[in-house]
């Protein structure tokens, strides 16, 4: 009898099933390859090569291959790394434009054979493969078509050692995800490292389709990248992010690599005829390899996040290149931020409260099938879905929970096996009986993530208000993300007024004035708002997880005098204010003569030094190496300088840089910048502070 009803009940579903077909498939849609590719969500990229030692970025293919020499190279290490930080693969610099190649080539000398590094006999292609699939990582390539040592570029037959150093590539390694070819290719082709020009035209000089053709044929799985796919399209930025629109399908006709309107990628194409879904590029550090003098510019946690949320949390992918370092490694500053990165993501999605809920209902329901309840929202199955009947466009569903909740995260999928839809949307909250909006959007797609201020319900709605066919939602998620626990940021402004800034609205800052630890003290300061200090002292801050209790490491700045009453004396100087801020992000000059800078302190203090922070800004050399400080009593009378030196690793070191030993009474100082590390007119100052006895 059982038995019976059990096959009833089994049939009764399966007629009821079968009677409302699944929404048809709305065109383009992705291909398995690019569905893999987009589940991936965060990978490496890592740029390492001749330019690694040579401090280049782009370099010629003139340089000595004996230069290629790292002494720890360890592939396991970024792999460890990478594994560790939840990234699921790796892309390799298997040559850049400079055209030196990281594996054992036929097609061309110049290449890790020519190098001290294993004595000409290792292939770093190799090890990393070996690697990625000790750690269960996937393996990518990135080969640069702009070659600028070979004497054949810009010929036809360049386009045949191209192709052949692809086929090696995609024979050689085992399965690959990716295989990326940048946009940047040449049009002002250098060639033989000759610094001579042979101009290409990009549209065709690559005949691009018989190449895509190579890797469909070697690579069946692998996704082809570049501006304009065909698998995977780059985002038009490298800056970090894509825009909040953000359609997986692209025009893809109208695009090639190098495309003038690469600003379009942001966004891609809503009436798209395929599908090509955006990669965010980014790397870690100013540049895509690595230069010492950036070791103090590795993105912090706070930035990382960012960009995390601007990409995978926009419908894209994150691929984050690590510039490894002359030592063939990860550098410590960029594997502890990295690992710092993919423990907050996992704390950001560790419980998804909609687990709990009491009740979920919608608008309507396709067919008012099961199969499309609500409910299919919330069984973290992506391939489950809700949806609406054909036709219907706008529609809502509402979750409620017994008790209230506390969020600050909002995730939502759609089933992009069956195309992206959904044009625009909003999320309502109910508090005191009523609606409030707390996010207004447009796309879904794959994956989107909002941030919203920390909001306490009992009731959440989200509103499709229109979609491009009927809506297929296939996740829903609401997190109670944690504070991040970074040492807060620490500045005073020329009113004197000091600023305690940390990454998230939601945590709390406590400081102390007289040395201690504002972790043990309990007799701490909670930081609201900007307080003046004008005597000097040492503040000490931290940032608290309420709910934790849990403190981040503890930030502090000696203040010395205010600038409040700082005067400059004469032209030399532009942007003053920028100097005497207290904020590295802009800055100031002072032209390189004799006359410096000279600032009136409006009153006698017994000087000591000075503090002085370089231009904090990738393109910009102009640090000041050789300088000298006076300090006068009526800005008249300046007599000798009362300190005088040198920075000696400024150019790798760019970071603040302290002077004392004066001990001189004086009401004027006098900064000359004697020499600058790139011999320019002007010196840039991104802060300058003045210290006392
Ligand atoms: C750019 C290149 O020119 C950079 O050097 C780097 O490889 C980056 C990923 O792509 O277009």
């Amino acid at each position: 009898m059982k038995k019976l009803t059990t096959l009833i009940l089994a049939v009764l579903l399966f007629t009821q099933c079968s009677s409302v077909p699944a929404p048809k498939k709305l065109e383009p849609t992705p291909s398995p390859r690019q569905l893999a590719w987009q589940e991936m969500e965060f990978y490496a990229f890592i740029h390492f090569s001749m330019n690694t030692f040579t401090d280049d970025e782009w370099g010629y293919g003139d340089k000595d291959p004996k230069l290629f020499n790292p002494t720890n190279l360890d592939c396991k290490q970024w792999a460890r790394v990478c594994k560790e930080a939840g990234m699921k693969g790796i892309i390799l610099t298997a040559k850049h434009h400079d055209g030196f190649c990281l594996w054992p080539t036929k097609t061309t000398d110049y290449s890790i054979k020519q190098s001290p590094w294993k004595n000409g006999k290792g292939d770093l292609v190799k090890e990393l493969r070996e690697a990625c699939d000790e750690y269960g990582l996937k393996l990518g390539i990135y080969l640069s078509p702009w070659d600028r040592n070979n004497a054949n570029y810009g010929t036809p037959a360049y386009i045949d050692i191209f192709r052949n150093q692809l086929r090696e590539l995609l024979t050689n390694y085992g399965e690959l995800f990716e295989v990326w070819f940048d946009g940047a290719n040449g049009g002002d082709g250098y060639y033989g490292g000759a610094r001579e020009t042979r101009k290409i035209d990009r549209k065709t000089f690559y005949d691009w389709p018989n190449t895509y053709k190579i890797v469909r044929e070697l690579q069946p799985n692998a996704c082809l990248f570049s501006d304009a796919g065909p698998d995977v399209r780059w985002v038009g930025t490298e800056e970090g992010f894509a825009n909040k629109t953000n359609w997986s399908t692209l025009r893809r006709d109208e695009v090639w690599p190098g495309w003038p309107h690469y600003v379009q990628l942001r966004s891609g194409h809503e009436d798209g005829n395929y599908w090509v879904p955006a990669e965010v590029n980014t790397s870690i550090r100013p540049g895509w390899f690595y230069h010492e003098r950036e070791d103090n510019m590795v993105k912090s946690l706070p930035q990382l996040m960012d960009i995390y949320y601007h990409s995978v949390g926009r419908n894209g992918t994150f691929l984050l290149n690590l510039p490894v370092d002359r030592r063939g490694l990860i550098h410590p500053i960029d594997e502890k931020n990295l690992i710092a990165l993919g423990k907050q993501i996992k704390e950001d999605f560790e419980n998804n409260l909609v687990s709990s809920y009491a009740e979920i209902t919608a608008s309507e329901v396709r067919g008012n099938n099961e199969r499309y309840n609500p409910k299919q929202l919330l069984d973290n199955n992506i391939d489950t879905y809700w949806a609406t009947n054909d036709n219907v466009v706008n529609a809502s569903f509402t979750i409620t929970f017994d008790e209230p909740k506390t969020f600050n995260r909002i995730l939502l999928q759609e089933d992009i096996k069956l195309g992206q839809r959904v044009k625009k949307f909003h999320v309502e909250i109910q508090k005191d009986g009523k609606w409030n909006t707390v996010a207004d959007e447009t796309t879904i797609g794959y994956k989107r993530i909002l941030r919203i201020p920390s909001t306490t319900t009992t009731k959440v709605k989200v509103v499709i208000d229109d979609a491009k066919a009927s809506i297929v939602l296939s996740t829903f998620g609401l997190y109670d993300a944690p504070p991040m626990l970074v040492e807060p940021k620490l500045f005073r402004t020329q009113d004197g007024k000091v600023y305690i800034i940390a990454p998230d609205q939601e945590s709390k800052i406590y400081y102390t004035l007289d040395g201690t630890n504002p972790v043990e003290n309990t007799n701490r300061i909670e930081y609201t708002a900007p307080f003046t200090l004008v005597k000097k002292a040492i503040v000490r801050a931290v940032i608290e997880n309420p709910k934790t209790s849990k403190f981040s490491p503890v930030a502090h700045r000696k203040f010395d005098i205010p600038s409040t009453n700082w005067k400059l004396i004469g032209r030399n100087v532009k942007d003053f204010k920028n100097i005497i801020n207290g904020q590295s992000h802009n800055f100031g000059q002072i032209k390189k003569n004799k006359k410096g800078m000279i600032i009136d302190l409006g009153k006698t203090y017994t000087i000591d030094g000075f503090r002085y922070l370089p231009i904090q800004n990738r393109w910009s050399m102009n640090f000041i190496k050789k300088y000298a400080f006076y300090i006068s009593m009526d800005g008249k009378r300046w007599g000798n300088p009362v300190l005088k030196g040198a920075f000696d690793n400024i150019r790798n070191h760019p970071i603040e840089q302290t002077v004392t030993g004066a001990n001189r009474k004086g009401r004027y100082i006098k900064f000359v910048p004697i020499e600058t590390i790139d011999n320019g007119k002007a010196a840039s100052i991104a802060s300058f502070d003045i210290l006392t006895k």
